[in-house]
């Protein structure tokens, strides 16, 4: 049942952040995408997730040869440094021009800016190595549900997804939904939604998705539960380990931070399932506690990765057989202890 490999690991230059939140500044030094560059390798790493403009900063100044360019200098610096991006992501929750959407926005001056914005980053992704174009739809939701058509909505983004797909015919694209934060409401809030809207597309084999851990909490779904139904459909493409406790604001806890048995279970559906074996990478998206000191700067990346293979080692080593003999049973109270005993290291 257990399938044994090993795992490679991945995380983005703003999972070493500084500890800003909406009622403070900042509580650590800004740093060089070079310096986050090095932390990686220092912890061994395998591959870097870059949002387009952590590839190419202040992209939409730029024209198409500016960000060619500067895209393969950095493939060669990664390269360079033993490693690989993992994904490209449009960051279309910045700008003026995704104020009240991207996709989806009302404005359809803004609509043109976001699929454009898109497509530079499939050419990024492209001049990187990667297949695999992320959208965290940040701003595709609503504050108010009267301030945007529900049913247009889910129109307009299958057809900023059909550009994308159109644009290039090797890219993925990998939806990461959550529920909620910023918006009130998100259009596509959980696995289901993002591989239905697959079905809607001009190609959906192409459509998949990447589950962030938290937003599915948020969703008051089991992330398990969502990993499983993912695979089933062969669609798990990236994976954003980490937890949440309880719902409220999106907390990004170090990976079974909050819940140790919510995240063996997690990693036990990656396990049964094969996660990894064609190549795809356990990401953490993480951040330190905010009153995190300079010197305990990477603590959250490590130690997600260090739970997540001890975690490994609890999944290989459940005792599988009593397991189903008291599912038989249906002593469920047993099989409950079994679980708690075996975590518990006894
Ligand atoms: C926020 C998201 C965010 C994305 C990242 C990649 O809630 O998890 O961190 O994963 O921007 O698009
Ligand atoms: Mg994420």
């Amino acid at each position: 049942m257990v399938n044994r490999h090993n795992y490679q690991f991945c995380f983005g230059p703003w999972n070493l952040s500084e500890g800003q939140d909406p009622y403070g500044p900042t509580t650590r030094p800004p740093q060089t995408f070079d310096w986050k560059l090095d932390q990686l390798k220092k912890l061994g790493f395998d591959a870097i997730m870059l949002h387009d403009d952590d590839a190419v900063p202040d992209i939409d100044g730029k024209a198409d040869a500016q960000i060619r360019k500067e895209a393969r200098e950095l493939r060669k610096k990664l390269s360079d440094a033993g490693v690989i991006a993992e994904m490209v992501a449009p960051r279309l929750w910045f700008s003026p021009m995704t104020i009240d959407g991207a996709y989806t926005s009302n404005d359809p001056q803004c609509r043109k800016y976001a699929i454009d914005r898109s497509l530079r980053s499939i050419d990024i992704a492209n001049y990187l190595g990667t297949d695999i174009l992320v959208l965290w739809l940040a701003r595709e939701g609503t504050y108010l549900r009267e301030s945007k058509n529900g049913r247009r909505s889910v129109d307009l983004l299958v057809e900023a997804f059909d550009k994308m797909l159109a644009h290039d015919k090797g890219i993925r694209l990998a939806i990461e939904p959550k529920p909620n934060e910023p918006m009130d409401q998100a259009y596509l809030p959980t696995i289901g939604h993002a591989l239905a809207i697959a079905q809607l597309t001009r190609d959906q084999k192409r459509v998949g998705c990447l589950i962030e851990s938290a937003h599915a909490i948020l969703a008051v779904l089991d992330p398990a539960d969502e990993i499983d139904f993912a695979m089933a459909f062969g669609k798990l493409w990236s994976l954003h380990l980490n937890d949440q406790n309880g719902l409220k604001f999106d907390q990004d806890k170090p990976f079974g931070s909050a819940n140790l048995r919510v995240a063996f279970n997690q990693v036990r559906a990656l396990e049964h399932n094969g996660y990894g074996k064609k190549g795809e990478y356990v990401c953490f998206d993480v951040h330190p506690f905010r009153p995190t000191k300079i010197d305990h700067w990477l603590a959250h990346l490590d130690n997600s990765r260090k739970t997540f293979l001890r975690l490994v080692e609890k999944a290989r080593t459940f005792d599988d057989k009593q397991a189903q003999q008291l599912i038989a049973d249906r002593n469920y109270s047993a099989l409950d202890q079994l679980v708690l005993n075996h975590l518990m290291g006894k």
